[in-house]
């Protein structure tokens, strides 16, 4: 294949639908309706500046969380796209407290129910710092011929059929996988495509970054800081963003490792499992890497038992998760 020769996100996807036998283009088509509602939320967010769309809405989102008027943009253009196509059976959002049950189109049984975090780190928008969408695919467990369930969604993450993100950052790529290697595709804005540009994607063995809210030190476990401090003794760089998807996004391609460990506020962490965690630990073992919980779990063999459960998180470098899980092993307190 010529080197030069571009390769748009719906000739790639449509190419490797070949790879699964008896693919019925179902997923291909959700891939490519999660495609276009990134390049609607992109032009939304490149003019966050410009409109009056800026600043809180005033609601709270399920989770609690302050929720801004771009992240409900972001959460409607995704359900609306989910919905025209009739690929997916229902959706479940990081902004919505329940599951949504999408309604049949043309008579098509959709399989595959949709999980997403429309606008990842949404705190950033205001101060035109990167923030992203994360999206997660499984194939539904009930029945197809009737209503989608609660367990349809609480599925282990290591179930997904896909998983990926986009970072609308000082460019805008699309990151995914069907489980076969990690792809990315950068957005062309002059011809208005998601371009093939980063080819079966590695995580480095090591980096030189640790990624964690350091301002929180005080509150996290003992073996935590500890590790912590490993990685300032060793000089190692800290880069904090504060928005879940860019700090994965530069440990995928440079190495590192990005933690969100418990604390007094969050006992069980912060992110959620289903939006967050899971996508992105299959993205990033996908890629070579690892992800568990500060308790030593795997994160793709959680059983989530609601929708918005969270987790705390270690995700990144194998040499260092694996470095990570030792520490735990020298400085956990056993209580006596
Ligand atoms: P959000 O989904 O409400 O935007 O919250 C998730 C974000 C992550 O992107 C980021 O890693 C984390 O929250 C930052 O939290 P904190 O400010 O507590 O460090
Ligand atoms: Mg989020």
């Amino acid at each position: 294949m010529d080197k030069n020769q571009i390769i748009t996100l719906d000739e790639f996807i449509i190419h490797r639908q070949k790879d699964f036998p008896y693919a019925s283009g179902e997923l291909t088509g959700l891939l490519r309706d999660i495609g276009v509602a990134a390049k609607i939320v992109n032009r939304e967010v490149n003019k966050a500046g410009l409109v009056n769309i800026l600043g809180v809405d005033g609601n709270s989102n399920a989770s609690g969380d302050e929720v801004q008027k771009l992240d409900m943009y972001a959460n409607e253009k995704l359900i609306t796209c989910l919905k025209n196509s009739g690929e997916c059976c229902g959706i479940a959002s990081e902004e919505n407290e329940d599951f949504i049950p999408m309604p049949t189109v043309e008579s098509k049984n959709a399989k595959y129910v949709v999980l997403f975090d429309p606008l990842d780190g949404s705190s950033n928008i205001d101060v035109n710092v990167s923030v992203g969408t994360i999206f997660s695919i499984f194939r539904r467990k009930s029945d197809a011929n009737g209503d989608v369930t609660l367990e349809d969604f609480l599925q282990k993450g290591s179930e997904q059929v896909a998983a990926g993100y986009v970072l609308y950052g000082t460019s805008t790529i699309l990151v995914y996988s069907t489980g076969r290697g990690v792809n990315g595709f950068t957005l062309d804005p002059s011809i208005g495509e998601f371009c093939l540009s980063h080819r079966d994607i590695k995580i480095p063995d090591r980096g030189n970054y640790y990624s964690v809210n350091q301002g929180y030190y005080l509150k996290f476990d003992v073996e935590m800081r500890r590790y912590i401090d490993h990685c300032s003794d060793m000089n190692l760089r800290l880069r904090y963003i504060g928005s879940m998807v860019s700090d994965i996004h530069r440990t995928l391609f440079q190495g590192g490792i990005f933690l969100y460990p418990n604390t007094r506020k969050y006992p069980q962490g912060k992110l959620r499992v289903l939006y967050e965690c899971n996508p992105l630990a299959f993205i990033v073992e996908q890629a070579g890497g690892k992800a568990i919980t500060c308790q030593l779990e795997r994160i793709l063999d959680l059983q989530a038992t609601e929708l918005h459960q969270r987790t705390t998180i270690v995700i990144g470098s194998p040499a260092m998760v694996d470095e990570m899980e030792e520490f735990v092993g020298r400085y956990t307190v056993v209580p006596t």
